[in-house]
């Protein structure tokens, strides 16, 4: 303009296409010291059934139950994690793609409680815990891409994972060994998990892994508030904080440890991850089994979620959770700069390859919703 150009001449037609910018994913782009986080506030529940039918309760919400002598290290133990995996283990059918469905359905019933300061939900931020951990693990993660799709509605950001053709791959090729070690995890809970506070476990009932209890909480990273919600193992009827989500439990297991070498690479990746995912939610408890080679438990050990950093901390080629959360504040300021357009059908996909930058990419008339429209037509109301 002012240069004598032709006033009909569109702008459009004259800006070369700009695609959205990428974001760096290394380490050393993220260092410096951690950022705000606020310590989640459980706002709800819901549970899934046996059938994955959605329930907007807490029937799925089981209770810890250590056996005696654990905390003297006098525990007898030797469970059989592989027993139940030939005739009582109901899997859930991984082909289908649920996307935030539970959530979303979560927050439809419950809409009244986020409608504030003029939005419907008032929040930027909805997603599941487990996509918030991939993002934190991404400067450390050298195995695993991920595909990330976001929608923009209502004036809040909505965050679902897509599978990556690598990990269909996987998934499909898993051998049985594999299929195994997953269930070997299930059958873990079985030993610990009672129904009701003072009950027992029960540990040759059937392994259905339609089932879960997910809490849902607010929370804040720096700018960005969030709702998130995440699968919670059981809660801890002898916490001494017994209010959400201080009294819940996350149960892990891994391979026992028979070598530096293995110690070394437990802290690398394994700490690493459960770090991020109790942290997520404000878990300050993790209850681990370590399995010997034939699949039986031969040690229970705790972790407070707060002293692994220290763990890890004087490790060669360690993890540095500042450079975690850093990642993420920084992932979510770069959703806020690119998804601008608040359109139910206009997906962002977001995708990552070890080594690479986050790119972008722009679904106008997306086949594969991230908001669908019953959820949709629900809030309009
Ligand atoms: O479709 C999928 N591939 C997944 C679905 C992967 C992970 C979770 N989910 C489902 C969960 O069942 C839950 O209903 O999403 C919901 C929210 O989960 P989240 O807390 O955000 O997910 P995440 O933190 O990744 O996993 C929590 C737990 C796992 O605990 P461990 O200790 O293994 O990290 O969810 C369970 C598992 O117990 N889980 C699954 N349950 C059913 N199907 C699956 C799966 N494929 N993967 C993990
Ligand atoms: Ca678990």
């Amino acid at each position: 303009r002012g240069l004598g150009q032709d006033p009909s001449d569109s702008p459009r037609l004259k800006i070369p296409h700009v695609s959205p910018p990428s974001l760096k994913t290394h380490p050393s782009c993220h260092q410096g010291s951690f950022p705000f986080y606020r310590l989640p506030s459980e706002l709800g529940f819901f549970s899934l059934d046996e059938k994955r039918c959605y329930h907007g309760d807490g029937r799925r919400l089981r209770y810890l139950s250590l056996p005696v002598g654990m905390d003297s290290g006098g525990a007898s133990l030797g469970w059989d994690l592989m027993d139940g995996f030939e005739d009582r283990y109901v899997r859930r059918n991984e082909d289908e793609k649920e996307g935030l469905l539970h959530l979303l359905t979560w927050v439809k019933e419950n809409r009244g409680l986020l409608r504030a300061n003029g939005r419907l939900v008032d929040r930027d931020f909805v997603s599941w815990r487990g996509h918030l951990t991939k993002i934190l693990c991404t400067p450390y993660e050298t195995q695993e891409g991920w595909i990330l799709a976001v929608t923009l509605f209502k004036g809040t950001l909505y965050i679902s994972e897509r599978e990556t053709a690598a990990s269909y791959k996987r998934r499909k090729e898993r051998t049985r060994e594999q299929e195994k070690l997953m269930y070997s995890g299930y059958k873990f809970e079985s030993h610990l998990c009672a129904d009701s506070p003072d009950g027992s476990p029960c540990p040759s009932e059937v392994v259905n892994t339609n089932e879960a209890f997910c809490s849902v909480l607010l929370g804040r990273l720096a700018s960005h508030s969030f709702l998130v919600s995440g699968e919670v193992d059981c809660k801890d009827p002898s916490s001494s904080n017994p209010s959400p989500p201080s009294c819940y439990v996350e149960l892990k297991t891994s391979a026992q440890m028979r070598s530096p070498h293995q110690e070394r690479s437990f802290h690398r990746y394994k700490l690493l991850k459960w770090w991020c995912q109790s942290f997520l939610l404000g878990i300050p408890l993790i209850v681990a089994g370590f399995r010997n080679p034939q699949g039986r438990i031969v040690s229970l050990e705790k972790f407070r979620t707060s002293a692994i950093p220290q763990l890890v901390r004087g490790d060669r080629q360690s993890w540095d959770p500042a450079v975690c959360m850093n990642f993420c504040n920084a992932f979510l300021s770069h959703i806020k700069k690119v998804v601008t357009t608040d359109d139910p059908r206009v997906v962002f996909v977001f995708s990552w390859e070890p080594g690479q930058d986050v790119t972008c990419t722009v679904e106008a008339d997306s086949d594969h919703l991230v908001v669908p429209e019953w959820y949709v037509q629900a809030l309009s109301q």
